[in-house]
C-alpha cells in the first residue's frame, strides 16, 4: 500500500493565522518515518500552495473565497492524480475549507464517497447562514451540494455527496442554520452527547455502515478540534468537551481495523497557538493509528 502526503499550506479559510504552519508541523515530528515503520510505501510528498496574485475583492461577506478556490483546485486535481494511481491521499492542512479541494477530486474518482467528518463543528454553514464568514465553517456544505460555491468549479466531474452516506462525530458546537440542516438534509451527527450515551465504540462502527453503504471510497475529513483542548490546544477554535485522548485514538484504530477509509484529511493544527507541540505530536500519533499502529 502507498500512501501520498499533500502538505496544503493554506490558512486563509480560518479566522485567524497559524494553521497554514501545521503541514509542516506535522511532518517535523516524524510523520513520514512513522507510515514507513508500519510497512506503507510514503510517495515522495508534495506541496501544494496559493498561486501568486490570487486575491479577492475586499468586503465580501465569505473571506478569501477565491483564494480558497484556487488552493481547492490545485488540491483536487493533485487527490485525483494520486487516488486514480492507486494511492492513498493523506492531505495535512492547513484549515478545514481545504476539504473543499479532497472533495472534489476524491468524487470525481468515487461517483459513490462516503464522508467520516469527525469535528467539533459540523461545518455546514453556507455563504447566506455564515455568522463568522471563515470559509472552514461551509466546507462540508459545498461538498453536498449547499452552497452557491460547487465542488464542480473546483475539478470538473466532481460530484456532491449524498446525505445519507457522510455522518459527523464529535459535534459540539453547531450554529442555528446547521442545526436545522442537519434535521432537513437527513445526514447522521453524532454529537458529544450520542458519544456519551453510546460509547465512542457504537458510535464509529455505525458511521463506518452508513458512509460506507453502496459507496465504493471512504474519506475520513479529521478537523483536530474535535479532540478535547486538554489534548489538543494547538487549534484555532477550540472547544471544551470535546473527544478523550483514547476515544479519538480507538475512533481511528476501528476505522484502521474495518478497511474501509480510502483517503483522510488531517486539518486546523495551528502551531502558533499550540503548547510545547503537543497538537502537532498528536497529530502524528492519531494519523499512526488510521494507518495501523497498535499498542501491543
Ligand atoms: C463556525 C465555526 N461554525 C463558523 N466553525 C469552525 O465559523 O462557521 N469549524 N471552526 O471548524
Ligand atoms: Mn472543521
Ligand atoms: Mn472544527
Ligand atoms: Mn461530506
Amino acid at each position: 500500500q502507498s500512501v501520498s502526503i499533500i502538505r496544503v499550506p493554506f490558512g486563509l479559510g480560518a479566522g485567524r493565522p497559524g494553521s497554514e504552519n501545521g503541514p509542516d508541523s506535522i511532518m517535523k515530528f516524524g510523520l513520514a518515518k512513522k507510515l514507513q515503520g508500519l510497512g506503507y510505501d510514503v510517495q515522495a510528498d508534495q506541496t501544494i500552495r496559493l498561486p501568486e496574485g490570487v486575491q479577492s475583492p475586499p468586503g465580501s461577506k465569505m473571506k478569501h473565497v477565491e483564494e480558497v478556490l484556487a488552493v481547492a483546485g490545485l488540491l483536487g486535481e493533485a487527490v485525483y492524480k494520486e487516488v486514480s494511481g492507486g494511492h492513498i491521499p493523506l492531505v495535512l492542512g492547513g484549515d478545514h475549507s481545504i476539504a473543499m479541494g479532497s472533495l472534489a477530486g476524491l468524487t470525481r474518482h468515487y461517483h459513490h464517497l462516503g464522508v467520516i467528518w469527525v469535528d467539533a463543528h459540523s461545518d455546514l454553514n453556507t455563504e447566506t447562514t455564515s455568522p463568522s464568514g471563515n470559509m472552514h465553517g461551509i466546507s462540508l456544505a459545498v461538498g453536498l451540494g449547499l452552497s452557491h460555491i460547487k465542488l464542480k468549479q473546483m475539478v470538473e466531474g466532481a460530484v456532491p455527496l449524498k446525505p445519507e452516506n457522510c455522518v459527523i462525530i464529535g459535534a459540539r458546537d453547531l450554529d442555528r442554520d446547521e442545526k436545522a440542516l442537519i434535521r432537513s438534509t437527513g445526514l447522521t451527527c453524532y454529537t458529544m452527547h450520542e458519544i456519551d450515551r453510546l460509547g465512542i465504540e457504537k458510535v464509529v462502527q455505525e458511521a463506518l455502515q452508513i458512509a460506507g453503504n453502496g459507496t465504493d471510497g471512504v474519506h475520513l475529513s479529521f478537523d483536530i478540534d474535535s479532540v478535547d483542548p486538554i489534548e489538543a490546544p494547538g487549534t484555532g477554535t477550540p472547544v471544551r468537551g470535546g473527544l478523550s485522548y483514547r476515544e479519538a485514538h480507538l475512533s481511528l484504530e476501528l476505522m484502521s481495523e474495518s478497511g474501509r477509509i480510502t483517503s483522510a484529511d488531517f486539518v486546523e493544527v495551528n502551531p502558533l497557538l499550540d503548547r510545547n507541540n503537543q497538537t502537532s505530536k498528536l497529530a502524528v500519533e492519531l494519523i499512526g493509528s488510521l494507518f495501523g499502529s497498535r499498542i501491543l
